[in-house]
């Protein structure tokens, strides 16, 4: 299939080149699955991503909660997704001024050098997305930022009026590949979704095929509602890496988004 068929009006009205690759990736896949590869060592990192990485088209990290970091090993790890076709989305929720979060680009974990995609919260004003950009600017490379919009957490404090603010501000920025929606709860996604408009991706956390409350405040709901909803990308972390057999379980989040891809455009 065409990803223009599968993806129906986002194909033509979401017109960044990384939006472009990442629903390439997916329709080649037949999955919109981002993995939270939330393990603490190189080893499970790799054994993870070795053993789910056709079943998803991108691939969510935490670098600094990896226990044995080194450069070395992360480049290696970067080098091994960019292989396997994945996205690389450092997860790093940036918040501060723009030129500070510009020069948090940089340092030890150097992250514009090997991201394609970051989290900003957008509390400080616009000139984080402006900071982050110059980031990828200052080694060549270009890279997009997903605004948290809304979140999966319970008492999370980006309220509507917030919600409403970022979305204003992120759509007319080219430097937004899109917005992080809460996927647990598709009737928000949904109000999101309109507000966005077709033009930029939502992205969404708080999935799981197993509905209902998570670990600390995470709460889950179902893959498919949250792409009938209106996401684009499902980000599915304890689901796939606590699963026994982590192949099967992305398999069984790439079918259950992909059905609702195609649900939502037939
Ligand atoms: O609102 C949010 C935003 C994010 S990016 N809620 C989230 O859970 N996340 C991230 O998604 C979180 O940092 C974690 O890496 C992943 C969810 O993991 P899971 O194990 O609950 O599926």
């Amino acid at each position: 299939m065409e990803p223009s068929a599968a993806w129906g009006v986002r194909w033509s009205a979401a017109t960044s080149p990384m939006a472009k690759r990442y629903m390439e990736v997916a329709n080649i896949k037949q999955s919109l699955v981002c993995l939270a590869a939330d393990r603490n060592t190189m080893a499970g990192l790799f054994e993870l991503m070795e053993a789910v990485g056709p079943h998803v088209a991108a691939l969510k990290t935490h670098v600094d909660l990896v226990d044995d970091w080194s450069p070395e090993a992360w480049g290696a790890f970067c080098k091994a997704a960019n292989e396997a076709d994945l996205l690389i989305f450092e997860d790093r929720k940036f918040a501060d001024i723009g030129k500070i979060s510009r020069s948090q680009m940089a340092g030890i974990y150097d992250i514009r050098s090997w991201s394609d995609l970051v989290t900003a919260h957008l509390i400080s004003g616009p000139d984080i997305v402006d900071g982050l950009q110059a980031g990828w600017n200052d080694v060549g490379r270009t890279g997009g930022v997903l605004l948290l919009a809304q979140m999966s957490s319970r008492g999370n404090l980006l309220h509507p009026d917030y919600t409403r603010e970022v979305v204003e501000k992120g759509t007319a920025h080219d430097g937004v590949f899109g917005f992080i929606g809460n996927g647990s709860r598709p009737a928000e996604l949904a109000t999101l979704r309109s507000a966005v408009g077709e033009g930029k991706m939502i992205w969404t956390p708080g999935v799981n095929l197993a509905v209902g409350d998570g670990e600390m405040g995470q709460r889950y709901g179902d893959p498919t509602e949250a792409v009938l909803a209106g996401s684009d990308c499902i980000i599915v972390g304890s689901g796939i890496h606590k699963a026994d057999d982590p192949a099967a379980a992305a398999a069984a989040y790439a079918e259950a988004s992909w059905k609702g891809l195609l649900q939502r455009n037939g």
